[in-house]
This record gives structure tokens, C-alpha cells and sequence, in this order.
């Protein structure tokens, strides 16, 4: 495994600061090929395709909720469908994407299915309300099956299991099982909403499967928690759910931010998210919105670049919009322009076995025989297309930038665009406390972990007329901080080290924009203090096993959280009862005590957090793991200036404890993760609840996903054990 072997290399490292001081003499990256699927990437023409502006996903009404708001009304289902990702000399791609199935409140309302999806345009303080369908069926009517391979031996949504063996970890008892070919179950997550119910939150175990025509007999058709959720919905905002769709509602009463929507079902995330469904949401206005930016010279509002797409635009849009969310994502491909993704463990690193499920012997290993313990594409996709180009007017845009790949953390590069200006001015939480100038203070660079948002304006003002790449000196690999091309090797410099094309071209009409070092951008409110401290623990769990030469190789079983007792890190895993229970209203800050060799993306949802800080661990000098019982070693980082303000992902870092500060409101239950998809669904997610257990919730079962011995805990829920 790629962790342990580069653990060693970042021990000892203050990762942040080499990262933020290490800008020049970078070492020529020593690129190697990444595997994947027939088509190979440097074979794609590059930045040939217009980079595709997601129109605005049109409104099926309007509505009064049970509280006598005025809401906006969606009507969105998931659907496959044929798309030219690749350049049109290639072939198409099939992949699933949301779209409007009903526009009856848009104007030209666009009914478009397409990955990644519209974008949800939200009023601050307008709730929204969604029907999430689940058209994954074919023209008859029946189900279609995953486009990819679904590992049924991971604790995921089993679907076969039925009632009583859904969201379990199921045991085979006749041999390692292939991939699941059934029904597809989802569940809409849109990430960072703040303040969302929990039966709107898309846990994970409140999936559905599609109203086909032959679901087979045994099976579930509904995750454990969507009974629950459904009545609860009912009752508190009046909707009824039925076969095949759920309803959600957003209240959208936090700072007006960038976030986004995708599918979380419960061990198959990786690959739902893979084959398409994941779209922007913006939320607009309100205290913290662009009419409350001011131009520090005269106190007046300030212009930030615009127009965005708005509803009722023409598609193609017959305007030019300076403000443009950009959406990055790894894929590999086969010739026939099929989505490529791996089929067996052995792509990862060899492994061969032994894997889950009893064989013919008795033997029953450990490793899961088609999951990934990470996935690295092996081209760029941005909004859609391989490689897209821009064309840019020699003025200031404003970009909202989404990292949406599986594993792959992006450093993205605007070295190779001479005189470029590079500010950000939000993150996930909406616009941070000031501007901060990544040319000057980051080397021109900008640090995307997975999921993490960036609201970015890019001054093409001095560029040259010419055409310009958009590099990523991120790794081909598992991150763990440190400076690109000293600590990991950058990229692949000519496929997965470029993302897009910018071509600048002479200024059209005058820029009205506010130059980004004059824009004073809204006041942060700070969080009370916290009453609660939570030690909690990022792990990775290792195994022995063999490849096709039977010699014994180890790997990553599974990546888990846990919780700290005693200074020492305690395995948890999603069937554990849960474990962070904080009360409603009470702010608490989470320190999570990093025990493996990567860097992680943690995200917790329906909060938005403070970065408090970061301290460094001491190393056993041997291992180069954190010496348990932890010992801090008293060297504090503090936030970087583009984490201030609101965050919902985290980059936690290897040898390291990150703390953030939340404060949580609304009672129910919800998940933490980390956002490395891959890990996510092999155990790194843990359900937490705010507030007091509900009437009615689901309880796990005691010997719930059916786990080996040494791992099950009284039936008990929840204890308030970690709070002060
Ligand atoms: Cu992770």
C-alpha cells in the first residue's frame, strides 16, 4: 500500500508549512503511466471540447411549506443516458445524471439530463424542496443494473439481503461472490446544506430503489432508515413518499455558499458518484451574500464577476458568463468509451486473496475482492468533458471550483499563465474573512482536497492573448501534504497534471469589476465557545495476503474512524452503536488524531465548522506511526488563510490531530466521513446524532453486519462518554 511506504517519507514533516513555502525549485516529476481501462489518456486530444457551463436546473413550482414559507419546488430524477465526455472523435459515454423531469415554473425550462447534473440556484433563506426519483430502469420499465462493479461483500445498502439482511455486511458461505447485477439503490446528499432535517439529509441507509417492473422477490426496495424518514417527512412537512422517490427539504438559512449534490448510499458512494449523479448548488444572497461585499475604497457594494447562469438562459447560452462553477473529476475510460473502473482488488495493489466469503477450502480472508482501498483516473474531466478549453476575455472571472474526484487530491497549477492573478475569496462555509492572494502567498497554486470548494477569481487581466493550460501538481497518488515535485511526485505532466485550457482573448467591454485586493468581504461571526471536546481517531486497518505468485503481500483491509480512550485510538465501525451525540445547541470542537499515513478529507454534514488549528503528534521513530497513548508534540499550526470563515471538509493530515469547532441545532441523525470516496464506503463513515434518540428510529441490531467476533458491543446506544 502506497500509505505505509509514503508514510515514512512525510515523518517529521510539517506538512502545511512546506507546502505553503515550497514553491520553487520543484524536481522534474518522474511521470508514470496510471493504469486503467483500453483507452489510453494520451491518446485523447486535449482541449478541443468547450468547457460546458451547467445551466440553471429548472423549478417544477412553487410552494407554501407546513411553516407558511414560500419555497422553491424540483422535481429531479436520476437517469442513464448516452454522453460525448470524451472529444467527438471518440465515442460516447453511458453514465447516469440527474435532470428536471418537470419545468413547469422555468422559463425555456431545459428537461437535460446530463453528469455533472444542473445547478440548483437557491435564495438564501428559500427553503427548497426536492423529489429525488429514481429512474435507473429501462424502457420497459425494468431495472437497470450498475454500470459498474458493486462490491456486494463491503458493509453496504444489499438490496438482496432484504428487510432483515439490508445495510448489513453479508456473509458468503459458498465462495467469494462477483458483482452485484440487482436493482441500484440511491439516496440524494446535498453537501453542506446546513441545518437540513435528517430525513432530508440523504443518510445513507435511507436509499430506494427504482419503481421497476421486476425488483426480484426477497428483496429490499428501501434502506433501513427510509420507513423512518418517510413518516417524518409526512409529518413535518406534509409530503408523502412512494416507490422509487423520496422528498427532501433544504432550508438554505445559512451564508450564501457554493455546495453541491450527489449521491451517498450506503457502500456504493464511490461508484454512484463515478457514473455521473453530482451537480453544484449555489446559495445566494442574505447577510453573507455578494450584495454584502463592499468596496473597501468608496464603502459602496463591490461588482463581483458576473452574470452566472441564470434560470430561463438560453442553452446553448447566447450570453457571456463570467462566473462559472468548475467541477473537476478523474475518470478512466475504455476504447469503446465505456467508463473504466476496476473489477478486482488486485488492480489496487496485487492482492489475490484471500478474500471475503468462504471458498471451497474453508478459507475465509479478510479482503474484499473488488473494492479499491483509492482510485486514480487517469484523465481530467471538468464539467463533463475530457479536458475542456475556455475561451476568457483579458479581464477578472469568477470560478467556483469543486474537487469531485474519487482519491485525488488537486493542487491546481496557473504557473503556465504568464501575469495571471489568482485570489480566493470563499471556501465551503460562503466568502472567508479577506481575499487572499494565492499568487502571491501560495505560488500561484490552490490546494483542492476532495469535496473542498474554492469561490476563486482569476485575473486574466495582464495574461497575453494566447492559449494556456491549467495545470494540477497534485500527486497520481494518496496525498499526505508536503511540496509537489520535492515530497510526492506531481502529476503526470501530460495528462493527469493538466486540467484545462484557458484561451485569452482581447477585452470585449470594459471590466467592471472590483480589483480582489479592494473587496471587503462580509463579516465572519465567530462560534461561542465550545462545552464539549471530542477525541476522535482516523485509522487505517491493515491485512496479510497473497498475489497471483502466492507470495504474502499486506494491504489496507478497510479504512476506519474511531473514537480516543485513554489517549489510545479505538476502532468503530458503521454497525457500532453511535458515539458522538452532541446536544442540541451545544458547540464542540472535534479533534481527529490522524494514525495513518495519508491525508484524509474529513466532512461533517449538517454543520459548518471553524478550522481551530492543527498539532503535531509524536512519531514512534521506528514505525513512524503516532506513538499511543498520543503525545502532542506542541507545534500548533494555525488555519490557512484560505480555511477561515466556514468549512465543511477538513484536510486532516497525516501525524497530525486536526481540531474544528461546530455548533450543532437541529436533533437528528447524520454521518461523518471522510471524502475519499473509496474509503468512505469501506467503513471510514460513522453515523453520529444530535440530540436524544427518536421514537421510532431504527436501532441496530446487535449483531448487525453479521461481523466476526471481537468488533460487537451492547445494543446500547449512544452515551455521552467523551463530554465534559
Ligand atoms: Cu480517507
Amino acid at each position: 500500500m502506497i500509505s505505509r511506504r509514503t508514510f515514512l517519507k512525510y515523518t517529521g514533516a510539517t506538512t502545511l508549512t512546506l507546502f505553503a513555502t515550497g514553491v520553487g525549485g520543484l524536481r522534474k516529476a518522474i511521470a508514470l503511466a496510471l493504469p486503467g481501462g483500453s483507452l489510453d489518456p494520451t491518446n485523447i486530444p486535449q482541449f478541443v471540447t468547450p468547457l460546458l457551463i451547467p445551466p440553471v436546473m429548472p423549478k417544477a413550482g412553487r410552494l407554501r411549506t407546513r411553516t407558511g414559507r414560500s419555497a422553491d419546488y424540483y422535481e429531479i430524477s436520476m437517469r442513464q443516458l448516452q454522453q460525448q465526455i470524451l472529444p467527438a472523435s471518440l465515442p460516447p459515454t453511458t453514465v447516469w445524471g440527474y435532470g428536471a423531469v418537470n419545468g413547469a415554473a422555468s422559463r425555456n425550462a431545459l428537461l437535460l439530463h446530463n453528469a455533472p447534473s444542473l445547478t440548483i440556484e437557491a435564495d438564501w433563506n428559500r427553503p427548497v424542496r426536492v423529489k429525488w426519483i429514481n429512474e435507473l430502469v429501462d424502457a420497459n420499465g425494468n431495472f437497470l443494473p450498475h454500470l459498474l462493479p458493486v462490491d456486494p461483500t463491503l458493509h453496504w445498502a444489499n438490496p438482496p439481503g432484504g428487510t432483515a439482511g439490508r445495510d448489513t455486511r453479508p456473509m458468503f458461505m459458498n465462495g467469494t461472490p462477483g458483482r452485484y447485477t440487482g436493482p441500484v439503490p440511491i439516496v440524494t446528499h446535498v453537501h453542506g446544506a446546513v441545518g437540513v432535517g435528517d430525513e432530508s439529509d440523504g443518510y445513507a441507509e435511507a436509499w430506494y430503489l427504482p419503481a421497476a417492473n421486476n425488483i426480484p422477490a426477497g428483496f429490499a426496495k428501501e434502506g433501513t432508515w427510509y420507513g423512518f424518514f418517510a413518516n417524518k417527512a409526512a409529518a413535518g412537512h406534509g409530503v408523502t413518499w412512494g416507490p422509487g422517490h423520496a422528498i427532501f427539504q433544504y432550508p438554505n438559512n445559512q451564508r450564501a455558499s457554493t455546495i453541491w449534490y450527489h449521491d451517498h448510499t450506503l457502500g456504493m458512494t464511490r461508484l454512484n458518484v463515478y457514473a455521473g449523479p453530482a451537480g453544484f448548488y449555489i446559495i445566494r444572497g442574505g447577510p453573507a451574500g455578494d450584495g454584502a461585499v463592499l468596496d473597501a475604497r468608496s464603502g459602496l457594494p463591490a461588482v463581483l464577476p458576473g452574470p452566472a447562469p441564470r434560470d430561463g438562459d438560453k442553452f446553448p447560452p447566447n450570453k457571456t458568463y463570467y462566473e462559472i462553477p468548475i467541477a473537476i473529476q478523474d475518470r478512466s475510460f475504455n476504447g469503446n468509451g465505456s467508463l473504466f473502473y476496476p473489477d478486482t482488488r488486485a488492480f489496487f495493489d496485487d492482492i489475490a486473496g484471500p478474500y471475503l466469503g468462504t471458498d471451497a477450502m474453508g478459507g475465509h480472508g479478510g479482503f474484499a475482492p473488488l473494492w479499491n482501498p483509492e482510485f486514480f483516473g487517469n484523465t481530467i474531466m471538468v464539467n463533463g468533458n475530457t479536458w475542456p478549453f475556455h475561451m476568457v476575455e483579458q479581464r477578472r472571472y469568477r470560478f467556483r471550483f469543486l474537487n469531485g474526484c474519487q482519491s485525488r487530491f488537486l493542487i491546481l497549477d496557473f504557473n503556465q499563465i504568464p501575469g495571471v492573478e489568482v485570489w480566493q475569496i470563499g471556501n465551503e462555509g460562503g466568502f472567508l474573512a479577506a481575499p487572499v492572494n494565492l499568487t502571491a502567498a501560495n505560488g500561484n497554486r490552490l490546494l483542492l482536497g476532495l469535496a473542498e470548494r474554492a469561490d476563486v477569481i482569476v485575473d486574466f487581466t495582464n495574461v497575453p492573448v494566447g492559449a494556456y493550460t491549467l495545470g494540477n501538481v497534485g500527486p497520481d497518488e494518496p496525498f499526505g501534504g508536503g511540496v509537489p515535485g520535492v515530497d510526492f511526485p506531481v502529476a503526470d505532466p501530460g495528462t493527469t497534471g493538466r486540467v484545462m485550457q484557458f484561451q485569452v482573448t482581447p477585452l470585449l467591454a470594459p471590466d467592471p469589476t472590483t480589483p480582489p485586493q479592494f473587496l471587503q468581504l462580509p463579516a465572519i461571526v465567530p462560534l461561542p465557545p465550545e462545552t464539549v471536546t471530542r477525541p476522535l481517531a482516523l485509522i487505517e486497518k491493515m491485512g496479510m495476503g497473497f498475489d497471483a505468485a502466492a507470495t504474502t503481500v499486506d494491504g489496507p483491509v478497510e479504512a476506519l474512524l474511531g473514537t480516543v480512550a485513554g489517549g489510545v485510538a479505538v476502532d468503530k465501525l458503521w454497525m457500532d452503536p453511535v458515539t458522538e451525540n452532541p446536544a442540541v445547541g451545544a458547540t464542540e470542537v472535534w479533534e481527529m488524531y490522524n494514525t495513518t499515513g495519508d491525508a484524509h478529507p474529513m466532512h461533517i454534514h449538517e454543520v459548518v465548522f471553524e478550522v481551530v488549528n492543527r498539532e503535531g503528534l509524536v512519531l514512534d521513530t521506528v514505525t513512524g506511526e503516532p506513538v499511543q497513548p498520543f503525545q502532542l508534540d506542541g507545534v500548533v499550526t494555525l488555519p490557512e488563510p484560505w480555511e477561515t470563515g466556514f468549512k465543511d471538509t477538513v484536510i486532516a493530515y497525516p501525524g497530525q490531530v486536526t481540531r474544528v469547532r461546530m455548533q450543532f441545532k437541529v436533533p437528528g441523525q447524520y454521518v461523518w466521513h471522510c471524502h475519499i470516496v473509496e474509503h468512505e464506503d469501506n467503513e471510514m463513515m460513522r453515523p453520529y446524532r444530535i440530540g436524544p434518540l427518536q421514537p421510532g428510529q431504527p436501532i441496530p441490531a446487535p449483531m448487525g453486519g453479521m461481523r466476526m467476533a471481537g468488533t460487537d458491543e451492547p445494543v446500547t446506544d449512544a452515551n455521552d462518554s467523551q463530554s465534559a
